[in-house]
């Protein structure tokens, strides 16, 4: 097992490292901005190292100042949390090169599941249901009106480098296809510097439910069943629960098959996330792969009682997986509440500023997962969570019922968040009968306010 790990990262996943490391009795070492000067958690690390200025290019994206705090430091391993460097696999081979272990998937794995064509290919390749489209990036503008006449419109335009709603564009009409697709390459251009483009028919008012797979370097690969996620406004998410719900056990058996081929097919390793589609018939299409830990582990933690930052490290230390698929069972229901620094009142814009009052929930099946505390004053240089509600219990309702409660409990002052409207979803008729898609908020929650009307 490693001595000593150094946590490339920030905010509330630095912190939930933190705390798996010291459990596990291994050093770690904190990096940190100047905006993060003096932030509390980097306290509860045994070492914190300052990486450079506010901006993310000057600190957590900088891959040579993180090199060289990890040597400073004198580190075997590095955990990238979630975004920044985590999916780069320019970063994940250099810390390998520079003989450090990248806590999650190899290079390679990373590189290939980042082009979205590439990922669908190799679900192909294990028979795992992909959305009907292209395969792999669209050639010519005649391929793409011969195969979007095929599918039939609407069709979806991609980016293959992109993910997570990046450089989506929506055709709806054979006529307007060959504009579409040249403005799709160019904003992919733009982008992700990858003009590849390819076509899926669109999924009506689609779930996402997604699997958390867990892989050793042995070759063993097991999921972790599904969380659901669509409850999201502009490809931010904003509450995910496990088990997905509505969902026949049947179907969640399927998909967690299929994610499970889909990551053996890929010569995965670490933690990762199969994305998929699911319709109102409850067919599903595998969309996307995410190489990294994500925000919404804790759901998955709390039903299965697994600690997923744990397993990663274990399995980056060369370590087996100590339990088979047949061990993987799932006790009760669980939600995530993202507590973010914005005013869901105006646009959701961000709010950094001090914290002046707190009051955390607690009692039975609570979990809070937050870097913050009286006194701290949130940057507004990056993300703006501040905090993840989590609440198991043993069915839906009583999850309901004590999420409930815990979003009554918490109490955030100085700074706008979006605690109300989460305090509105989870008593919303639709919400609680678990009857939303990804559309749900813009539809239904908050439709857009028409021009001209006053508030
Ligand atoms: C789709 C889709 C409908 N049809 N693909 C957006 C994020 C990216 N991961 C995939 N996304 C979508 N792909 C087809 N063929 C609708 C979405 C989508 C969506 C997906 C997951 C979560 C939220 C979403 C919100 C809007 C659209």
């Amino acid at each position: 097992m490693f001595q000593r790990i150094l946590v490339a990262n920030r905010g509330e996943i630095a912190l939930r490292v933190i705390r798996a490391c010291k459990e596990l009795g291994i050093e770690v070492v904190a990096v940190y901005s100047q905006a993060d000067r003096g932030a509390p958690y980097l306290e509860q690390a045994d070492r914190a190292i300052c990486i450079g200025k506010a901006a993310s290019t000057d600190s957590y994206l900088n891959i040579p100042r993180i090199i060289a705090a990890a040597e400073v430091a004198d580190v075997q391993a590095i955990h990238p949390g979630y975004g920044f460097l985590s999916e780069n696999p320019s970063f994940a081979e250099i810390c390998r090169s520079c003989n450090f272990e990248f806590i999650g998937p190899p290079h390679e794995a990373i590189r290939k599941m980042g082009l979205k064509t590439e990922a669908k290919l190799v679900a192909n390749a294990a028979k795992v249901p992909c959305v009907p489209g292209s395969d792999g990036p669209v050639g010519s503008n005649e391929d793409a009106l011969r195969l979007a006449r095929s599918i039939g419109y609407p069709v979806l335009i991609k980016a293959a480098a992109g993910g997570g709603g990046k450089g989506m564009r929506i055709c709806r009409e054979e006529p307007t296809l060959v504009a579409s697709l040249q403005a799709a390459r160019n904003e992919a251009e733009a982008a992700f510097k990858n003009s590849s483009v390819y076509l899926e028919k669109f999924i009506d008012k689609p779930r996402h439910v997604e699997v958390q797979i867990l892989a050793d370097s042995h070759g063993k690969v097991v999921h972790c069943w599904d969380r659901d996620c669509s409850l999201q406004r502009r490809h931010q998410k904003l509450v995910e629960e496990a088990p997905a719900p509505t969902l026949p056990l049947k179907v969640r058996t399927h998909l967690g098959e299929a994610a499970v081929r889909l990551a053996k097919a890929a010569g995965y390793v670490n933690a990762g996330t199969c994305e998929f589609l699911v319709d109102a018939d409850n067919r599903f299409y595998f969309i996307e792969v995410n190489a990294r830990i994500q925000v919404e582990h804790p759901v998955t933690e709390q039903i299965t009682g697994l600690d997923l930052i744990k397993q990663q490290i274990r399995v980056a230390a060369g370590e087996s997986l100590p339990f088979s698929q047949s061990d993987i069972v799932t006790r009760g229901h669980s939600f995530e509440c993202r507590i973010n620094s914005e005013d869901p009142d105006n646009d959701f814009r961000p709010s950094p500023g001090r914290i002046t009052a707190l009051k955390v929930p607690g009692g039975p099946g609570v979990r809070w997962d937050s870097h913050i505390q009286v006194g701290y004053t949130i940057p507004p240089h990056y993300d703006s969570l501040v905090g993840k509600l989590i609440v198991h219990a043993a069915d839906r309702n009583e999850a309901l019922a004590r999420m409930r409660r815990a979003l009554d409990e918490l109490v955030i002052e100085g700074i706008q968040t979006t605690l109300p409207l989460h305090r509105r979803i989870f008593r919303h008729p639709d919400f609680i009968a678990g009857q939303v898609d990804t559309t749900w908020v813009e539809r239904v929650l908050m439709p857009a306010k028409k021009a001209g009307t006053t508030a």
